[in-house]
């Protein structure tokens, strides 16, 4: 079949809006038509090239919504008409890492998806003759795509592709990063480096968990207001401190936050975080994606001294099992995301919702089909 697609034929250049040829479901796969998709930083760092595994031409996105419309030979887990939100973190149920409970990164599929492949070491996606790849085994900037069955959630019929597509990604990663990987406790004091579409849920999660104290650090004072609407207690500007950033933060926690979080994707934030939680027993989780090459270091003094350096992947959640729950979270009123959707727009405008986020302009945007 043919289908509109949002391309990405060079790192570094704007995506162009294109019919794509899609070849149907093999064993084991499904064909989605997506109905909506957010835009997460993560997609703008594969754009950008700073990606080891980018790969191009390919089909971006990776936060999305939609529609089975047909299945493959031997899916069992969903038929024509369900609900779902691709998976990006599949859940096979059978892996090593499947099997253990310690970790939420199924392997069942990692190594091709990670080529821009389906599990058979090839592509449906084709433009002219030429392969297109698929992107971290979802390609939801087009309006058609095909996926292993391991990597969708079925959810009720009646949530709004328009907003349960961010669960797909930054609604679960920020949440899970706060209730699955850190497991923070009820009156525990936090710091959330960068209050984007990922912070913002950081401090939801932090919210629901019952945290005394969250702190919200962002260069950018327009994050603010919003940051404060989703529970955040202070504000902290680092180009506004006189002085040292750490002394500072520990200083508002009282000693060191409990808990902090880089969602920023920045190795110098990354050790700030660090070495702002406190002596003893905080834990700094790692959420951001930083460029091919970058590296994290911090003085081993700091963890001698108790501090934990942790990180999480899709918030730590099992696809399958946990995203038809938090959708369910956001239709019963438990979590909020209508109002980090800032900018809604059709696919044409794809290149416009990039150049949003790179002004720090919105939260997100969701492109609906
Ligand atoms: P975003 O662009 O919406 O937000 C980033 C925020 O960080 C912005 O508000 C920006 O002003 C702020 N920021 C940037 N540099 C800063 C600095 N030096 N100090 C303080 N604030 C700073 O991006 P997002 O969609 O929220 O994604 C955030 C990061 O999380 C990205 O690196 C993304 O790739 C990553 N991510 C990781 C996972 C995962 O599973 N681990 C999932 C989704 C996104
Ligand atoms: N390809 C990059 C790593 C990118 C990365 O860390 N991705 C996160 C999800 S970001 C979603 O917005 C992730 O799930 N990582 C675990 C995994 O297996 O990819 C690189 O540096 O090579
Ligand atoms: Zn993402």
């Amino acid at each position: 079949m043919k289908t509109r697609a949002a391309v990405a034929f060079e790192a570094g250049k704007p995506l162009e809006i294109v019919e794509v040829d899609l070849e149907g479901p093999r064993a084991g796969e499904v064909l989605v038509e997506i109905k909506a998709t957010g835009l997460c930083h993560t997609d703008e760092f594969t754009l950008s090239g700073a990606d080891p595994e980018g790969v191009f031409p390919a089909i971006l996105g990776h936060e999305g919504a939609g529609v089975v419309l047909e299945v493959g030979p031997g899916v069992t887990s969903v038929k024509p008409g369900d609900h779902v939100i691709p998976l990006y973190t599949p859940e096979c149920r059978e892996c090593e890492y499947c099997l253990n409970p310690k970790t939420n990164l199924c392997q069942a599929i990692r190594a091709t998806q990670g080529q821009g492949l389906m599990p058979d070491g090839t592509s449906r996606f084709s433009y002219k003759g030429r392969e297109i790849r698929h992107y971290m085994g979802c390609s939801t900037f087009a309006n058609h795509t095909v996926l292993p069955e391991i990597a969708l959630a079925r959810i009720r019929p009646d949530a709004p592709f328009d907003k349960v597509c961010y669960i797909g990604c930054g609604v679960t990663t920020g949440i899970g990063a706060v209730i699955n990987t850190a497991k923070v406790e009820i009156g525990a004091r936090a710091i959330v480096f960068g209050l984007g579409g990922i912070g913002l849920n950081v401090i939801q999660g932090l919210r629901l968990a019952g945290a005394d104290q969250i702190v919200g650090v962002d260069l950018n004072p327009a994050k603010r207001a919003m940051a404060e609407r989703f529970g955040m207690t202070d504000f902290v500007n680092p180009a506004e401190v006189e002085g040292d950033l750490v002394a500072h933060l520990v200083e508002l926690t009282g000693g060191g936050a409990d808990y902090t979080f880089d969602a920023t994707g920045n190795v110098q934030v990354m050790r700030t975080a660090l070495e702002s939680a406190h002596k003893g027993w905080g834990e700094s989780i790692i959420i951001g994606v930083a460029p091919a090459g970058a590296e994290i270091s911090t003085r081993p003094f700091q963890l001698v001294t108790g501090r934990v350096w942790r990180g999480t992947a899709f918030g730590g959640a099992r696809g399958r099992t946990d995203v038809p729950r938090i959708v369910d979270w956001y239709m019963n009123g438990k979590i909020e995301i209508d109002p980090m959707i800032t900018h809604t727009m059709p696919l044409e405008d794809i290149n416009k919702g990039f150049e949003l986020m790179r002004r720090g302009e919105s939260i997100r945007s969701v492109v609906v089909f």
